[in-house]
């Protein structure tokens, strides 16, 4: 007995690190992100009321001790499953110092239940438990998040599925994958860099080197010009991210590339995977090497299954993807932000502990002409030809010869865009003086990879959404900014300045125009009501979020069906912060 106790006490001594590992593994990882996922045939696990606790805690995030807030004691929050149909009874106390809130991504419910103080609510004061209760009427994908300051960054975010009133997920398995960028820094002072160093996060900014090589390459007037023309843009040509991987963690699941979350299946199974881009400014490229997905949710919302290798998810956007791994191996699932400064993994295996080949980062990329919605213009060279109108050069220098590449004409493509006299005041470095539909392009960094990648014009409305008016007014709206006094704005004024709320009419039906007329991307989130994207398709595609191209402009339809006060917002933490944020009013 003597002998056995020490030969375990020996194994306990041998295993003690793997254990103590496996204890901050447990720590930080939330307990819904289980490798087994669940099965069609599993019970539904809804408690009828779910309690959810704000709190900061001290957990592992990677290979440090990070201070996140946590839901429940986990960062990322809980997994909350809710059945369409149900009441939604959803406690949230706040054990914070300051004020929070919970915001329900996607969610379509009463005004007071949407979770924005200032605009829905006046938040959840310290001590206090806010009961929120909605009816739950539709099912798919969704999160939920702070709308608190930049609590968000911090990792009070969480994934939200609400399973079909038939119990059916078109699958034999669904894993729910949330990503995120966490860091250790305070995000005030990440703000505050933002705003006193522009390209603070950049460390990918050409060298003196690449300078001379360029140079040689394409001759001195030539670079000359190229950098002049960034230069008054205030923008470096490699500001593709403004807050990057010199600080981000990439987390899947709340964990890192290290960790590396896995995830069970059964060769020949088909496995659902819930694909929640949470970041708080991170968009990601994910792919499976050697596994073909096939999109059947875009927003939460169904569409009509496509089979693509890759697909860049902006940040708020969400994805369901079905996949089919038949061999007995391992499946890297790899998300790389888009500007390549980082990336996670996390393995999708027929058995814990295996792990397949990881991915190099593909090279960083030049935001170039590309950028400006001129990809043939990018081609020739011919600096001439940018839609991109620096103010201060005066004029419309704008040749525009921009070669139609859709089969389609999208309704966009013959609306004319009106800027303001003043070109949107001085909030607005630039304005795009020829915008252009881009929905059929995959996005700067993907125009040359050899497989195929997801763009907004493959999404197509699984049915028929219940409004098929025409649209009896259209808004127009401008993405505006300043990138070098980190100026982020509508129609080139900051929430704090603009006099009252974007007024909808209750009933209504509306043509949305967005102009995107900052050279980065901006994904833009309404709240409270779906917007159907003119892509060209039909049904078309419902979503909550739309990322903008730079130079791009795109139109969507909205019933205003929901009465009361909704944020309207660039889902860009920062930007959001610094002005990118509207209400809309329905009345
Ligand atoms: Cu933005």
């Amino acid at each position: 007995m003597n002998n056995e106790f020490n030969k375990g006490r020996r194994k306990f001594i041998k295993s003690a690190f793997t254990a103590a590992s496996a204890l901050a593994i447990a720590k930080v990882a939330p307990t819904w992100a289980a490798p087994q996922g669940r099965s069609f045939k599993d019970q539904i696990l809804t408690n009828d009321e779910i309690d959810l606790t704000i709190a900061k805690s001290p957990l592992l995030v990677g290979n440090k001790v990070g201070a996140p807030i946590t839901i429940n004691g986990q960062m990322p929050g809980p997994l909350i499953r809710l059945k369409e149909g149900q009441r939604a009874k959803l406690n949230v106390t706040n054990r914070l110092s300051e004020d929070t809130s919970i915001h329900w991504h996607g969610i379509i419910l009463p005004e007071n239940m949407d979770g924005v103080p200032g605009v829905s609510f006046e938040g959840i004061k310290p001590g206090r438990t806010f009961k929120y209760r909605y009816d739950v009427e539709q099912n798919g994908t969704y999160w939920y998040h702070s709308h608190s300051g930049l609590q968000e960054q911090l990792g009070h975010l969480g994934p939200l599925v609400i399973e079909p009133k038939d119990g059916d997920i078109g699958a034999d398995r669904e894993h729910t994958i949330i990503l995120s960028d966490w860091t250790f820094e305070d995000p005030d002072t990440v703000f505050r860099n933002l705003k006193v160093a522009e390209g603070y996060y950049n460390y990918q900014k050409r060298t003196i080197f690449e300078t001379f090589e360029d140079v040689r390459q394409q001759g001195l007037e030539k670079t000359w010009k190229q950098r002049e023309m960034w230069g008054q843009m205030r923008m470096s040509p490699r500001d593709i991210a403004d807050v990057t991987g010199s600080t981000y963690t990439y987390l899947m699941n709340g964990r890192d590339s290290q960790m590396n979350w896995s995830a069970l299946f059964k060769p020949g199974e088909k496995v659902r995977l819930r694909i929640i881009n949470g970041s708080a400014m991170s968009y990601f490229d994910v792919r499976i090497p050697g596994l073909e997905m096939t999109v059947v949710a875009a927003d939460g919302q169904p569409i009509k299954p496509v089979s693509i290798d890759e697909f860049r998810i902006g940040v708020a956007e969400v994805y369901d993807v079905i996949v089919q791994p038949r061999k007995n191996q391992a499946y890297t699932i790899f998300a790389e932000s888009f500007d390549r400064s980082g990336y996670v993994r996390g393995t999708l295996t027929p058995e814990m502990g295996l792990e397949a080949e990881v991915p190099e980062l593909r090279p960083a990329v030049e935001r170039g002409m590309a950028a400006m919605g001129m990809g043939a213009m990018a081609m020739s060279g011919d600096m001439k030809g940018n839609s991109m109108n620096m103010k201060h050069m005066g004029g419309n220098n704008s040749h525009m010869t921009h070669k139609m590449t859709h089969k389609k004409e999208l309704p966009v493509e013959n609306i004319k865009i009106k800027h303001r006299e003043s070109g949107h005041g001085a909030g607005a470095a630039m304005i795009a003086t020829n915008p252009v539909s881009r929905l059929h392009e995959p996005g700067i960094g993907l125009e040359d990879v050899d497989h195929k990648v997801l763009v907004y014009t493959d999404l197509v409305g699984a049915h028929e959404w219940p409004d098929t008016r025409e649209p009896e007014r259209q808004i127009e709206l401008h993405l505006t900014g300043h990138m070098e006094r980190y100026m982020w704005s509508f129609d080139g004024k900051k929430f704090t300045e603009v006099d009252g709320p974007v007024q909808f009419h209750h009933g209504e039906r509306l043509r949305l125009v967005m102009v995107n007329d900052t050279m980065m991307d901006h994904p833009i989130h309404l709240h409270g009501m779906w917007m159907e994207l003119e892509n060209g398709q039909y049904p078309r595609p419902r979503k909550h979020t739309i990322s903008l191209k730079p130079s791009e402009k795109v139109s969507l339809l909205i019933t205003a069906d929901a009465p009361g006060s909704w944020a309207f917002h660039c889902h860009l933490l920062y930007h959001m912060k610094a002005g990118m944020f509207r209400v809309v009013n329905v009345a």
